[in-house]
């Protein structure tokens, strides 16, 4: 999901700092790579903005339809379920540009557990916490839908 790496996601929060189990509003803009403010999005997937949500460690996952305004500005409610260090990734297509991410990272107080531990060898047979998973994987290309099946 890294893109191109140009775009920039702004973030900023009511309240700030964020704390986790305590619904946040996110209020977001997206600079393109010369840094103007991206305000005309395509609709790609039935949504201007898909906007991913992961904790640093891939135990708490999101995905949201912020809401666009006419100047570009995107807001979302999100509770985030634990503390820590979150990315954040908007997937977008600004009008006559190409389909891109653009991210920032996000601290979150509260309690942080530690995330399980998954061995990175998918597809295939993962253990973790007294979890066995079987992973397996269709249509894996960067850009396109992909079906991810657990066992
Ligand atoms: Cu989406």
């Amino acid at each position: 999901m890294q893109g191109h790496g140009t775009a920039k996601l702004m973030v900023q929060t009511d309240p700030s700092p964020v704390e986790s189990g305590k619904p946040v509003k996110l209020k977001l803009m997206i600079h393109d790579a010369r840094g103007a403010m991206v305000k005309d999005f395509a609709v790609v997937h039935e949504e201007k903005v898909h906007l991913i949500i992961v904790r640093d460690g891939l135990d708490q996952f999101a995905h949201l339809h912020p809401t666009v305004d006419a100047a570009g500005n995107l807001t979302a409610t999100y509770t985030f379920p634990t503390g820590g260090l979150y990315q954040l990734y908007a997937d977008h297509q600004p009008i006559g540009g190409k389909q891109t991410t653009a991210m920032s990272e996000l601290k979150v107080i509260g309690e942080a557990p530690p995330a399980a531990t998954l061995a990175p060898d998918t597809p295939g047979k993962l253990k973790g916490n007294g979890l066995d998973a079987e992973v397996t994987l269709k249509n894996v290309k960067a850009g396109s839908e992909a079906t991810i099946r657990l066992n």
